[in-house]
């Protein structure tokens, strides 16, 4: 496999990507600190005209040209070339209106009475019937797990397949107020195999000084062997009805793909915390100029944390950090409304799930700072010594008075004592600078933020969203 090949797995997750990363991104000869212009090594993967701008030029006399004449391709596919026949009838923001300020902010289409929403769910193959999953169900969490497991997200080389756990699953899918209706699946109706799924929890999701009740749209699937026979938008049809049977005209979600239109495009970091399996299994690769040994050494951390005060987050703990998290999100463009119960829900530690951790000073018992992650394992496929990548995502952090670089880094030494083999954070909510710092390398694929029927004036930058979707 060529080196080009290589670094350009963009692979899609609700995240809606998988995404690796070359180890040269970060490390220079000495194994310091590349300086920040430092090449942007994701020739191939979705990109829009933003990240093009401050593309390098392609350094490698092979595939070049390939680089390019794609590039060329994808900017063209940004305005008008690519046809959407699904998403063009949708209220969303259309390409061919980008830029144009005159809409107002806001809603595209008002809600209609309640009683005009279409009462029955939309017509699927003959061979194929809706069912609502019951995720409290153990038999039925098991077939969503096991349709996600075989048919989710994948990188471009099939190399990594997500491998979401059921306990993970029931977290995701019963937060607060959430409908037991809007776990959709698909079966076969002779058979009753369950053959693809879409799911939506409700979210209140502030949007500048608007709160706006959404549904967060996810874990979209279409199993292996019914792919492009257009079932995905019938699937996002019925999720959208049913989420207007209960008086809500939005959603939110992610996706890999370039969808009209990004609300902004993100793109992941990496920190290895476990360098040689990474390299092993070909998440990431050996630097040029670096041995492993000397790898290994980089990505050390300390065994202990470094914060006095730090500590898992507990039941009692759910009003400070709603009030820290609270005053945090108000300075972002989006992100979401939580009240406690959204907070003991989503932030309380579960174990192999969500993990938490805050800092209460030692004087005053203050809660001044809060970190967490979320646990996604991949299955590696096809490896004869490793089975399963254990990765932690950033979810939500606030430093008040422990600096954010040492805050993280304690984040990072907690999630290599609970044995995972990669950190991985969104550039969303802080910029790449802080990123480096700590050693996180910039993985290859970008993943874009969407409102369905909410127009935001401008594209927004990273940094103004404080929005984390699983
Ligand atoms: C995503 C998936 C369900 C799409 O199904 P499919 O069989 O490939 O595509 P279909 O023929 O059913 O539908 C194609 C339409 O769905 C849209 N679509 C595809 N992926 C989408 C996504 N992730 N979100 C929203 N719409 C999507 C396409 O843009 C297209 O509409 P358009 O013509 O307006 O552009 C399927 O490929 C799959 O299960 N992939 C693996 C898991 C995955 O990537 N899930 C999405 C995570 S965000
Ligand atoms: C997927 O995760 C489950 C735990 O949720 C684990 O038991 C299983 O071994 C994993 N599968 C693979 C192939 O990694
Ligand atoms: C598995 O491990 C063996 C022994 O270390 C090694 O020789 C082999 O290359 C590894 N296989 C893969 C696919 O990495
Ligand atoms: C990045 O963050 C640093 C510190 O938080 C800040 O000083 C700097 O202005 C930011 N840069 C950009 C481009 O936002
Ligand atoms: C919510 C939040 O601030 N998240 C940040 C936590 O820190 C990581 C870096 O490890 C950032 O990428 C996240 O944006």
């Amino acid at each position: 496999m060529s080196g080009a090949a290589r670094c350009n797995a963009a692979l899609y997750v609700n995240r809606c990507i998988f995404h690796r990363y070359n180890t040269e991104v970060l490390i220079d000869m000495d194994g310091s600190h590349p300086s920040s212009g430092s090449p942007n090594q994701n020739p191939n993967s979705e990109s829009d005209g933003k990240s093009n701008a401050n593309a390098n030029t392609p350094s490698e006399g092979d595939g070049s040209l390939e680089i390019l004449a794609r590039r060329a391709q994808e900017s063209l596919s940004i305005g008008n070339g690519k046809r959407h026949a699904f998403w063009e009838t949708q209220p969303v923001g259309q390409f061919k209106d980008l830029g144009d300020t005159s809409f107002p902010e806001g809603p595209i289409e008002l809600p209609t009475p309640i009683s005009e929403v279409k009462q029955e769910p939309y017509n699927l193959p003959n061979l194929y019937e809706w069912t609502t999953c019951d995720i409290d169900s153990e038999e039925t969490c098991a077939e969503v797990y096991n349709l996600l497991t075989n048919n989710y997200v994948e990188d471009d080389e099939n190399m990594f397949r997500f491998n979401y756990s059921k306990e993970f699953l029931r977290w995701a899918l019963r937060p607060p107020g959430y409908f037991r209706n809007w776990h959709i699946g698909v079966r076969v109706k002779a058979s009753k195999k369950l053959v693809a799924f879409i799911s939506g929890v409700p979210a209140r999701i502030r949007v500048r000084d608007e709160v706006v009740k959404m549904a967060e749209v996810n874990f979209l699937c279409v199993h292996k062997k019914l792919r492009s026979k257009r079932l995905a938008p019938v699937m996002i049809k019925e999720v959208t009805r049913r989420v207007h049977l209960e008086n809500m005209w939005q959603a939110a979600y992610t996706a890999g793909v370039v969808l009209p239109t990004p609300v902004t495009t993100c793109q992941y970091w990496h920190r290895s915390l476990n360098p040689k399996k990474l390299i092993d299994v070909q998440f990431s690769r050996l630097g040029a100029r670096m041995t492993m040994s000397r790898t290994i050494k980089l990505y050390k951390l300390p065994g202990s944390t470094a914060t006095p005060g730090m500590r898992k987050m507990e039941l009692r703990d759910v009003p400070a950090v709603t009030r820290l998290l609270r005053n945090y999100f108000s300075q972002f463009v989006v992100a979401p409304d939580f009240d406690e119960d959204d907070v003991e829900h989503w932030l309380l530690p579960t174990e192999n799930v969500v993990d938490s951790f805050l800092v209460e000073s030692p004087e005053t018992h203050e809660i001044t700072d809060f970190c967490s992650f979320y646990t996604l394992p991949s299955t590696i496929l096809g490896n004869p010594n490793y089975s399963t990548l254990k990765a932690a995502y950033s979810f939500y952090n606030v430093s008040t008075r422990t600096p954010l670089l040492q805050l993280i880094n304690d984040m990072l030494i907690l999630a290599k004592q609970r044995d995972y083999d990669v950190f991985n954070a969104l550039d969303v909510m802080h910029n790449e600078t802080f990123l480096k710092e700590l050693k996180f390398g910039l993985g290859d694929g970008q993943l874009h933020y969407y409102l369905y029927n909410y127009r935001v004036r401008h594209a927004l930058k990273p940094s103004e969203l404080g929005l984390v979707l699983l």
